[in-house]
């Protein structure tokens, strides 16, 4: 089989790529496009994902056996895992299922996380009002409680299948400890069983592979 080419940065967003890509044991070349560096902007890239954004991959042989250029990290989810049969059923109860918990987090969890962070992290010297950490955080907190409802006797977000779903959002809560460094201001051991399926997930060989896959220098 002919080589994915992967264009990340080990954000969550890229993440959950590597993951989907190690899990579903597809050969890939992970090429790191340095978003501080601006190198998203460049025409080459361009071409790859009009947006500008990572993660976006290349299929040498896409859907009719040419290549073909996917962007949106959920829309590559489902393009690998349609591609491979993996880590998203076709019965149609549980894909519903588990697209519905991938819309959760691309809606979501990404949007929100990614704007907590920006504000209580990065933008301290540009907006010192408390309104937008405030904000977020009372929304980070929100989605947190909805997943540790859903986790209530669940091994995983579609009860005992590992699926997209899971390496979509895995990567954004641990984020906003090893990234944000958010775990006091969060109180994020108030959410137990979302910590016990962070802790489950990762410790999944090739999962924990793929958060590795073009780290920041
Ligand atoms: N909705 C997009 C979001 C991708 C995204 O926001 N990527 C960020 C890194 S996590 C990025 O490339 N930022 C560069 C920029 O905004 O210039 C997806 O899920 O693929």
């Amino acid at each position: 089989m002919q080589k994915i080419t992967l264009y990340s940065l080990a954000t969550p967003n890229g993440q959950k790529i590597s993951i989907a890509l190690e899990e579903m044991n597809l050969p890939y070349e992970a090429l790191t496009v340095n978003i501080m560096k601006g190198e998203q902007f460049t025409p080459e890239f361009i071409k790859v994902n009009p947006n500008s954004k990572i993660p976006a991959i290349v299929d040498p042989a896409g859907p009719n056996g040419r290549p073909f250029c996917v962007m949106e990290s959920g829309a590559i989810l489902v393009y690998l895992a349609e591609k491979t049969g993996l880590f998203l059923s076709k019965d149609p109860f549980i894909k519903s299922e588990t697209l519905q918990w991938l819309f959760f987090q691309m809606g979501g969890i990404g949007p929100m996380f990614g704007q907590f962070g920006h504000f209580f992290k990065y933008a301290g010297e540009k907006c010192t009002h408390p309104y937008p950490v405030e904000r977020y955080s009372t929304e980070a907190r929100r989605l947190l409680g909805v997943l540790e409802q859903r986790l209530d006797g669940r091994t995983f977000l579609v009860n005992e299948e590992y699926t997209i779903a899971d390496m979509a959002i895995v990567p954004w809560v641990s984020c906003l400890d090893w990234g944000y460094k958010a775990k006091e201001h969060l109180r994020l051991s108030e959410f137990p069983r979302v910590n016990a399926w962070v802790e489950r997930v990762l410790s999944r060989p090739k999962t924990a592979a793929g958060m590795k896959v073009c780290p920041f220098n």
